[in-house]
């Protein structure tokens, strides 16, 4: 059986392998299951499997590990369209909408994502659910000033199904809020994790709502963005197509 860790390795790899072509502008995505991709990019490169790779990071930390790995790095404001994003999920619906920012990354991860020609999410099975919301909390990133006000009103959107607002804690890297210092991300503001007992019945509705509500900065539902999902699993690799 192999362990979480090489199901990880194993989707990372793969998605490099099936969508990364030399010449290609890439977007790299944050987290325990990209960062298996981006060392797959780091490996091609200095094998000369692959060339003339530019890449776009999606926070600071996959910045360094790819500036470690020798990765050559833009950024959209060079480069405003990409050829293929790679990175991993919190949750998967069926409809291949996703829930992602336990990471802290999503600000930076939508702004990347939404510019490439392909997005390929790597996740393994224990990201698969029936339906958003109770699987993983819905990380919001917004501004800090009058946090306690912007809670509030995400509370009160009627698409938010009453979810609770929960102001994250400690590292901006997992929503355990284990710390007594409020999280920052990689952007300088705070990330708000709503908290939901049911499946989000609308995610789109509930986007459009969370946008319009002063103070978000951006939020972690990825709906009708997704190209591909590639999943390990017990059963090996498989691939989902929107
Ligand atoms: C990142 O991937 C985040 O959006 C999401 O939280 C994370 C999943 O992390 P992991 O692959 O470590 O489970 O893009």
């Amino acid at each position: 059986m192999a362990s979480q860790d090489e199901l990880k390795k194993q989707v990372g790899y793969k998605a490099v392998d099936d969508y990364v072509k030399s010449g290609m502008v890439v977007g790299l995505g944050t987290g325990s299951t990209a960062y298996f991709a981006v060392e797959r990019v780091g490996q091609k490169l200095k094998s000369g499997e692959l060339k003339d790779i530019i890449a776009i990071p999606t926070s600071i930390r996959t910045k360094e590990q790819a500036a470690s790995l020798g990765i050559p790095l833009t950024t959209l404001d060079t480069h405003s369209k990409l050829d293929v994003a790679i990175d991993g999920a919190d949750s998967v619906d069926p409809a291949l909408n996703l829930v992602k920012g336990g990471g802290g990354a999503l600000f930076r991860e939508k702004i990347v994502e939404m510019a490439a020609e392909k997005f390929i999410v790597i996740v393994d099975e224990s990201k698969l659910c029936s339906g958003l919301g109770p699987h993983f909390p819905l990380p919001i990133e917004v501004l800090p000033f009058c946090v306690q006000h912007t809670m509030r009103c995400l509370e009160a959107l009627p698409a938010m199904q009453g979810a609770k607002a929960v102001l994250r804690m400690g590292s901006s890297e997992n929503n355990k809020s284990d710390g007594d210092e409020i999280a920052i991300s990689d952007n300088g503001c705070y990330l708000v994790d709503m908290h939901f007992t049911s499946d989000i019945q609308d995610p789109v509705a509930l986007a459009e709502q969370i946008v319009k509500t002063v103070g978000v900065v951006e939020h972690g539902l990825f709906t009708e963005m997704t190209t591909a999902v590639i999943i390990a699993g017990k059963e090996g690799i498989s691939e989902k197509l929107a």
